[in-house]
C-alpha cells in the first residue's frame, strides 16, 4: 500500500538519484597522484596546475593532487592511471618503460648529453613520438616535467671511477635497465620503492642509491649516504599525464583548458628545478654531505657498452630511436 510517508521517501530518494546525475553531468572531480611532498618544485606545479583548471572551467572539473605517494607506489600508479581508476599524476618516465618498451630509451644512461639537450629532444619531434606510443598504453602526456640528472650517493666512500661502485648495494627504480647498469660497474642493484631507501641505508640493506639533489635532500638521504658523486649517468623526463579514459569523457574546450595549464605547469616545474637543485645542492653540503665532482665522465660512459648491446640485442628497432635523440642538439 502506498502511504503518505512511503511517497515521501520515493520522492526523496528519486530526487537525491536525479541530483546526483545532475551535478556529475556538470561537475568532474578528479585524483591525481604524486610522490612528492608539500613544497617540493613537482608538487607546487602540479597543485597550480589543479587549482587553474578549476578556476578555468568555472568548477566544472576539480583536481585534487595527492601527495607523498598516498596513493601507492610509482608502478601501481601508473597502472591505475592507465586503466582509470586515478585521473593523473607526475611521472618519472624510468618506472614507465616496462609498459612503454620505447621509454626504455630514455634510461639508458648517458642518452642525453645535457638537461637542455633533453629539454630540446622532449618538446620536439622525438618527444611526440614518445606521447604517440604512452598514448597506446592508456595515458596521454599533457607535459613534460625535468627531474635533472642522476647521480650515486653511499655511506662508505667517494665513487670516483666505475670500479669504486664494485660490490656496493645501489638502491634503483623499477626497470631491468637500472639492474644492467649499475651490474656493468660490478655493484649489486636493488629495485625498491623510494620511500624505503633511508631504512635499508640504516640497517646495511644498503649501501646506498642514485638519485638528484632535490631527491637526495628531500628524502634525507644525506643523513646516512653523505658520499655524493656527481655521476650524471641518468638524465629521465618525466611527465604530467592524464588516464585517456577521463581525458576522453571531457569537452574539447575543456581538454583545451587542461592541456594549456599542464604547458604552464611544466614551464613553471622547470624553473622551480633549476632553483630547487641548486639549493639542495647546498642544503646537503651545509648538512655535512661530502660532493664529490666527477670531472671525466668518459670512464662511466665506457663501462656502460654492455647495457646498450643487450639493450639492441632485446629492442633492435629502438637504436634508431637513439640516434635520432643524439642527433637533436
Ligand atoms: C625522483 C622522481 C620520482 C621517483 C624517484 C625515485 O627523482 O622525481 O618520480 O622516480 O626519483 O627514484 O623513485
Amino acid at each position: 500500500m502506498i502511504t503518505a510517508k512511503s511517497l515521501l521517501r520515493t520522492t526523496a530518494i528519486a530526487a537525491a538519484i536525479l541530483c546526483t546525475a545532475a551535478s556529475s553531468a556538470f561537475a568532474t572531480s578528479w585524483r591525481g597522484w604524486n610522490i612528492h611532498a608539500p613544497g617540493y618544485a613537482n608538487t607546487v606545479a602540479l597543485e597550480d596546475f589543479a587549482k587553474a583548471v578549476g578556476e578555468k572551467t568555472g568548477g566544472k572539473l576539480t583536481l585534487k593532487v595527492y601527495n607523498n605517494a598516498v596513493l601507492g607506489d610509482q608502478p601501481d600508479a601508473i597502472e591505475q592511471t592507465r586503466n582509470g581508476a586515478l585521473d593523473f599524476g607526475n611521472f618519472n618516465l624510468g618506472p614507465m618503460g616496462p609498459v612503454v618498451p620505447i621509454t626504455n630509451v630514455l634510461s639508458l644512461p648517458f642518452v642525453f648529453s645535457s638537461e637542455e639537450q633533453m629539454h630540446h629532444v622532449m618538446d620536439g619531434k622525438v618527444g611526440q613520438e614518445f606521447a604517440d606510443a604512452i598514448a597506446k598504453k592508456g595515458l596521454i602526456v599533457l607535459s613534460w616535467f625535468d627531474s635533472g640528472a642522476r647521480s650515486m650517493f653511499n655511506d662508505k666512500h667517494p665513487i670516483k671511477t666505475p670500479a669504486d661502485v664494485k660490490g656496493l648495494k645501489i638502491r634503483v627504480m623499477d626497470n631491468q635497465l637500472y639492474v644492467d647498469m649499475v651490474d656493468a660497474m660490478g655493484g649489486n642493484a636493488t629495485p625498491m620503492p623510494m620511500g624505503s631507501i633511508y631504512q635499508s641505508i640504516t640497517t646495511g640493506v644498503l649501501d646506498g642509491a642514485e638519485n638528484n639533489y632535490p631527491s637526495y635532500t628531500e628524502f634525507n638521504l644525506y643523513q646516512v649516504a653523505k658520499y655524493y658523486s656527481t655521476t650524471d649517468h641518468l638524465i629521465i623526463p618525466e611527465c604530467l599525464c592524464v588516464a585517456k579514459k577521463s581525458w576522453d569523457a571531457l569537452d574539447p574546450k575543456t581538454q583545451d583548458i587542461v592541456r594549456q595549464a599542464a604547458l604552464a605547469a611544466s614551464k613553471e616545474q622547470r624553473e622551480l628545478w633549476a632553483k630547487a637543485s641548486e639549493k639542495a645542492k647546498q642544503d646537503a653540503i651545509k648538512a655535512g654531505a661530502k660532493i664529490n665532482e666527477i670531472k671525466d665522465l668518459k670512464p662511466f660512459q665506457d663501462a656502460m657498452k654492455p647495457v646498450y648491446a643487450k639493450f639492441y640485442k632485446k629492442y633492435p628497432d629502438l637504436q634508431k630511436v637513439v640516434e635520432e635523440i643524439r642527433a637533436v642538439k
